[in-house]
């Protein structure tokens, strides 16, 4: 499919922390995110400073870090994410009702909306979980001047997932109307479209997990698809973890791989 670049998406786009991205996208050339899922600091941080010149974001799984603590883990994590220009997405994937997620996501040890640019949201109990987290972030976006948005788990790569349909519809709906949404977590940006569309739609962030390069599952349910067949459904940013940092990588020599496969792709499509 054509699309516009992201230069021009950055500049017309309301939301700012999709302006951001859109940006730093744009200016590193690279419309990679890894996933940095290892569970310990040590890996995490160097993964963080080998990988950084190469990704726009680093997505996290912050609750199986075996040694985490705030000032070992998240500070120097913060000082990478300055050194190097990327975001921080931690993928948390809240699934509670608004009173609840507002204290999961800036209380308990990992106080996630201090860091973490984007968070991963679920649809399933209505549209009173983003005002929760919106309440969290307000305060934090006042102090530190950062933004703070979530994406809504519009479908999942895993086999068997109930997330399509009506169900990735209502997700939309609910995206619509609050602006606390930066975009989706989806496998093509056709099932982001609204079907009965009575206002239009936003420049959502579409993000994509479920990238690899030369293997089509993991044996516990994970569907891949190459970099070229992400990018042609719409994506914007792919995500991608074992097949860069899996045990049997080089991760730089991946990361490499797999950004250019996912900027090729993207640089065909520009008009
Ligand atoms: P992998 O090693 O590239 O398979 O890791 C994929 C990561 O993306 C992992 O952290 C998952 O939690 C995350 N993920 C996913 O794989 N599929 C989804 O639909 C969503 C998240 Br949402």
């Amino acid at each position: 499919m054509m699309r516009e670049t992201y230069e021009a998406r950055a500049a017309k786009n309301s939301n700012p922390l999709v302006s951001d991205i859109f940006r730093i996208i744009a200016e590193k050339k690279t419309n990679l995110c890894v996933s940095l899922d290892v569970t310990t600091t040590t890996k995490l941080l160097k993964l963080a400073d080998d990988l950084g010149p190469y990704v726009c974001i680093f997505k996290t799984h912050i609750d199986i870090i075996d040694d985490f603590s705030y000032k070992s883990t998240i500070e120097p994590l913060v000082e990478l994410s300055k050194k190097h220009n990327f975001l921080i997405f931690e993928d948390r994937k809240f699934a509670d009702i608004g009173s609840t997620v507002q204290h999961q996501y800036d209380s308990g040890i990992y106080k996630i909306v201090n860091w973490a640019h984007l968070v991963t949201v679920h649809g399933v109990p209505g549209s009173g979980i983003l005002s929760g987290l919106n309440l969290a972030a307000e305060p934090v976006v006042q102090k530190i001047g950062q933004h703070r948005g979530a994406l809504m788990l519009a479908q999942l790569s895993s086999k068997g997932s109930l997330a399509f349909g009506e169900y990735t519809q209502g997700c939309v709906q609910m995206a619509n109307e609050s602006n606390f949404v930066a975009g989706f977590i989806a496998q093509s940006r056709e099932a982001t479209k609204l079907k009965s569309e009575s206002v239009a739609s936003r420049d959502w962030l579409i993000l994509t997990p479920g990238v690899a390069i030369g293997i089509t599952g993991d044996g516990l349910g994970q569907q891949y698809k190459t970099p070229e067949m992400a990018m042609e459904r719409g994506s914007d940013v792919i995500i991608v973890g074992r097949g860069i940092i899996g045990d049997d990588k080089e991760p730089i020599k991946e990361a490499i791989r797999y950004r250019e496969a996912a900027w090729n792709a993207y640089l065909k499509e520009i008009k």
